[in-house]
């Protein structure tokens, strides 16, 4: 992209008259990001109405990625920099006498996700656009994103985030494009003359779907694909019907949160419905356009890819179905195998409380149609495989049991690929949770191991880690992460060696000030920053952390001398509103951090900052600062894991369990410069088969853990009464569902070597290195390269361009 400074700047000045007529010196922060926000829309308005246009015109097959979280962040920088303009437009900015960093901030983080399956999908817009691969994003337009986390005393508390409150600048809403959703009432199936069965709907309900779009625009590459959200609306013929303020209020919940509280029966069934609308919207729109390109429904895999992130957009298999069979007239045959070709599955995770079922009624209720076309599906799998595998395999494996509807049995079933996200989840899916399935299908299991936009992971966030980069090992790395590997060539180089730690420091400085501003806690950037940054819940094992700071915390008491490095615990973390367990865990947390921070005993030896509201903005802050990565999750109960990935590539530590990609890690850095404890997955599933864990033995012979798990209960951590005695009944009384107390000892000790390597400077120094340069092979570029090609058959447009 040409813009030359003095264009972008009369632009700048020109755009803040029309829109706000004023001068720029005027200016507010917040008018100047929504001036620069349009006037960088203009620059990539082209280029994405062309991407379009060459998708259609050149019949390419597109991939459309459907899922129910997308948590991008802030887009302005990343923007900027996939245009190529990030300086220009920086320098352009101080020329008028601002600061980009000051207008960045005034962009809300857009955070329609809670998570890793969300920053997972969004790092995968970003890499699928900037390898110029032709795919889509298909979600939900949340009024409110993922509530803001506050602390009081202690406690999470949270409040709506109203990131639409000054309008969202990026996205560009589509009446025209609107779709028609039904759900509710009954439906009949009416014999036709010619002997095919159509439905007739009876009392049910309408909605609009309007989509709003934004640009994804990718790595100085001219490709602009697309994140389509879907928002509701009522549509003009059933105005009549939602007369009352409560009625309308009802409908217009049904995008106005991320999963709304499933704790009761109005949040389920609204739930279900905001999966139904997005899905029922999406597939709509994609056969419309499919429609335009005047081929046979029955190639239609040749043009389309229908990716289920997870199993919340399942019911994309039943609503392919519906309309191939309802609206196009196909034979169940013919419908079936066009849709099992177009789609695929991601599976997220092996926690079973986390796969998805729907009572049979709800769905009946809420979705008949889909509820009858499910049942078929349903009757004609069983049909179909109970004459080569017993019956319990088919009822294990089929999708309705139980009084309940499994959906991803739905997903696995209706589609020709599932994969997992790290080698060992894939040997999970395919030796444990999923085998059954893995019996029938084993052509469809495989693996993609996450990745992550390393665009927004290091060229954005940490800068002083990519100028140095630049000047080692030139510039190469930004368009192919692999060659951050040059890197490894320096390891020997005492002079890069002290640059990258410096680099650290500054990060750390950087670091130090906003935890002094936002939390008033002094922290010395010459301390160990050692960061747990993730979902709070118990398999991730927070706690363990925890233990493990008492533990240093009584060591120094005994001993008030102790001689030990000094540490910075950062924690950041979000509990779901309705675990009370994860947020017992968030209030514990902050009450040690107050007692510790403020005992004049540890004289600054130890430090706990939990820094409140963790979203894709704050890990851009802390990630780069990080000294030591924990990953410490109880082997086989985290997928993947994607911090894990980010930290490294900060030149973090990574300090782990053998779990998920931490095991990828490990191969990828050589053992030497990782530091891995506690138990394996095996030995996890040992204990699973011999059923002889026992936590309270493990309390009884350790002085060091019953010391520790008192403090809960005893009062040494003050205000905790009821979440202290909650916390050590989950690991006494309740024996240790995530097997703390069987991994302390050897965390403890994998603390230890933490220290002893950090004292040795020149040896840690080329551990963050070693880190550094080998963290392109978890680059999310490579993660979509290989969906592509083996899952969603599409390739990359831009190649064509450059021959
Ligand atoms: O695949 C992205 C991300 C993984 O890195 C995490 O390990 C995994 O926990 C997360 N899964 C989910 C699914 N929901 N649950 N539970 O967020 O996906």
């Amino acid at each position: 992209m040409k813009i030359t400074k003095k264009v972008f700047k009369e632009e700048m000045i020109q755009r803040l008259k029309e829109k706000y007529a004023m001068d720029i010196s005027d200016a507010t922060p917040q008018e100047l990001f929504h001036v620069l926000g349009s006037v960088v829309k203009t620059y990539y308005a082209d280029d994405w109405v062309q991407t379009w246009k060459d998708y259609l015109t050149e019949e390419t097959k597109q991939v459309y990625y459907f899922s129910i979280e997308f948590l991008p962040g802030k887009m302005l920088k990343s923007n900027l920099l996939n245009l190529g303009i990030l300086d220009t437009v920086r320098d352009g900015l101080t020329e008028l006498g601002f600061s980009l960093d000051d207008i960045v901030d005034q962009e809300k983080d857009m955070a329609l996700g809670n998570g890793g399956l969300g920053r997972l999908a969004s790092c995968f817009m970003d890499s699928i656009a900037s390898c110029g691969l032709p795919g889509n994003g298909n979600g939900i337009r949340y009024d409110y994103g993922l509530f803001k986390q506050r602390f009081v005393d202690g406690y999470q508390v949270e409040l709506p985030d109203e990131w639409l409150n000054n309008g969202n600048v990026w996205e560009v809403r589509k009446e025209s494009k609107a779709i028609d959703v039904r759900f509710g009432g009954d439906v009949y199936m009416m014999p036709l003359a010619d002997g095919r069965l159509k439905p007739v709907y009876e009392n049910s309900r309408l909605i609009k779907a309007v989509p709003y779009d934004t640009a994804m625009v990718g790595y100085q590459n001219d490709v602009v694909n697309t994140l389509r959200l879907w928002s509701v609306e009522i549509p003009a013929s059933e105005e009549s019907k939602y007369r009352s303020l409560e009625d309308r209020r009802e409908l217009e919940d049904l995008t106005a949160v991320l999963y709304p509280d499933d704790s009761n029966e109005r949040g389920r069934r609204i739930r279900l419905l905001q999966e139904y609308f997005f899905v029922s919207a999406g597939v709509q729109s994609i056969v419309r356009y499919f429609k335009k390109l005047n081929k046979p429904l029955t190639t239609m895999s040749q043009s389309i890819a229908i990716h289920i992130n997870d199993t919340h957009p399942a019911l994309c298999v039943p609503e392919m179905m519906r309309i191939l069979l309802d609206e196009c007239d196909l034979s169940w045959e013919q419908a079936w195998e066009i849709t099992v070709k177009v789609m695929s599955y991601t599976n997220h995770t092996i926690m079973s409380e986390a796969l998805e079922k729907w009572p049979i009624e709800l769905m009946q209720d809420l979705l008949p149609r889909m509820y009858q076309i499910i049942e078929e599906i349903d009757r004609r799998f069983v049909n179909q495989y109970r004459k080569y595998y017993e019956a319990d395999l088919i009822e294990r494996t089929r999708i309705i049991r139980n009084g309940q509807v499994h959906m991803a049995n739905l997903a696995i079933i209706g589609s020709h690929s599932t994969n997992g996200v790290a080698k060992l989840h894939t040997d999970l899916l395919k030796n444990v949770v999923l085998h059954d399935f893995y019996v029938i299908f084993p052509g469809r299991f495989n693996n993609k191991t996450n990745g992550i936009a390393e665009r927004r992971w290091l060229q954005l966030s940490n800068e002083p880690l990519a100028k140095l980069l630049d000047k080692t090992i030139k510039t190469s790395w930004r368009q192919k992460p692999n060659d951050l590997h040059l890197l490894q060539n320096f390891v020997e180089d005492d002079a890069v060696l002290s640059a990258i730690e410096e680099a650290k420091y500054k990060n750390k400085v950087a670091l130090a000030q906003y935890i002094k501003e936002t939390t008033d806690i002094v922290v010395s950037p010459n301390a160990i920053f050692d960061v747990q940054i993730k979902r709070l819940h118990a398999y991730k094992r927070q706690l363990l952390n925890l233990l493990h700071i008492l533990k240093l915390y009584f060591d120094i008491k005994a001993k008030p001398d102790l001689q030990m490095e000094p540490r910075v615990f950062i924690f950041g973390a979000k509990a779901a509103p309705s675990y009370s367990y994860a947020k017992a865990i968030i209030k514990t947390i902050n009450e040690t951090a107050q007692l510790i921070n403020n005992d004049p005993d540890v004289k600054d030896r130890l430090k706990i900052v939990f820094l409140e509201n963790y979203n894709v903005t704050l890990a851009e802050r802390i990630i780069p600062a990080a000294d030591v990565s924990e990953q410490i999750s109880l082997a086989s109960k985290e997928a993947s894991g994607t911090s894990n990935m980010k930290l490294m590539l900060n030149g973090a530590v990574t300090l782990a369990t053998l779990d998920g990609a931490n095991i990828e890690i490990r191969d990828a850095v050589g053992k030497e410069n990782i530091v891995i404890f506690g138990l394996t997955e095996e030995e996890v599933y040992a204990y699973y088969h011999a059923q002889n864990y026992n936590a309270l033995g493990i309390y009884e012979d350790s002085p060091t853990i019953q010391k520790v798990l008192n403090a809960f209960i005893d009062g040494t951590i003050p205000n905790i009464q009821f979440e202290g005695q909650e916390i050590f009944d989950s690991l006494i009384k309740y024996n240790d569902e995530f097997f703390v107390l069987r991994d302390f000892d050897s965390y403890c000790l994998a603390q230890k070597r933490i220290e002893e390597l950090y004292q040795d400077k020149r040896r840690w120094q080329q551990i963050s290195l070693i880190n550094i340069a080998n963290a392109g092979k978890f680059s999310a570029d490579h993660t979509v390269e290989r969906y592509a090609e083996d899952i969603w058959q599409i390739e990359p447009v831009f190649a064509h361009k450059e021959l």
